[in-house]
């Protein structure tokens, strides 16, 4: 449901050039993962409001490995922490500035 902040993040990236497949709210770890295959991506971004829905983000980025997708996983909103992102694998961004200087860095 907290999509403000996921928006802003996919907003600019766009207007940094990137192209951005929005998946939405709510997507499962399988459906994240079959359309990084499926589109190639080299960048995902997962957003967290809740204590609750931040612990799937570890399930995302287990998922990812496990298959062999090697692919950057950037992670915010404000349940998460830079330690919560490094322990998962994933690199915290605390805003969307952040994120594109993240994205651009490669
Ligand atoms: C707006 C809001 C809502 C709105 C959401 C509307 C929407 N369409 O998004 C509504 C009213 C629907 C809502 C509902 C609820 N909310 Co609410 N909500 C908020 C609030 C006040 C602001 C969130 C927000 O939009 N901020 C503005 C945006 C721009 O900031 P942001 O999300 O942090 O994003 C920035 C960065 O974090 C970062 N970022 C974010 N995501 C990502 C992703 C990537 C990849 C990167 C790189 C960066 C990044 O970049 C963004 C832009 O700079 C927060 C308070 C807070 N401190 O965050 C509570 C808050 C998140 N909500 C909370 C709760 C509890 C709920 C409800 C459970 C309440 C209830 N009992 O019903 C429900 C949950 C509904 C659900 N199932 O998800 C709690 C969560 C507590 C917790 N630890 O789990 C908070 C923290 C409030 C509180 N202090 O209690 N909420």
């Amino acid at each position: 449901m907290h999509d403000i902040g996921k928006n802003i993040v996919a907003l600019l990236l766009k207007g940094a050039g990137f192209n951005v497949i929005d998946l939405g709210a709510n997507v499962s770890a399988e459906k994240i993962v079959e359309t990084v295959k499926e589109r190639d991506a080299r960048l995902i971004g997962l957003s967290a409001l809740l204590t609750t829905t931040m612990r799937r983000m570890g399930e995302v980025v287990e998922k990812l490995r496990t298959e062999g997708v090697d692919v950057k996983v950037l992670a915010g909103g404000a349940a998460v922490s830079a330690e919560y992102a490094e322990q998962i694998g994933a690199i915290y961004c605390k805003d969307a500035f952040e994120a594109v200087e993240v994205a651009k860095g490669g």
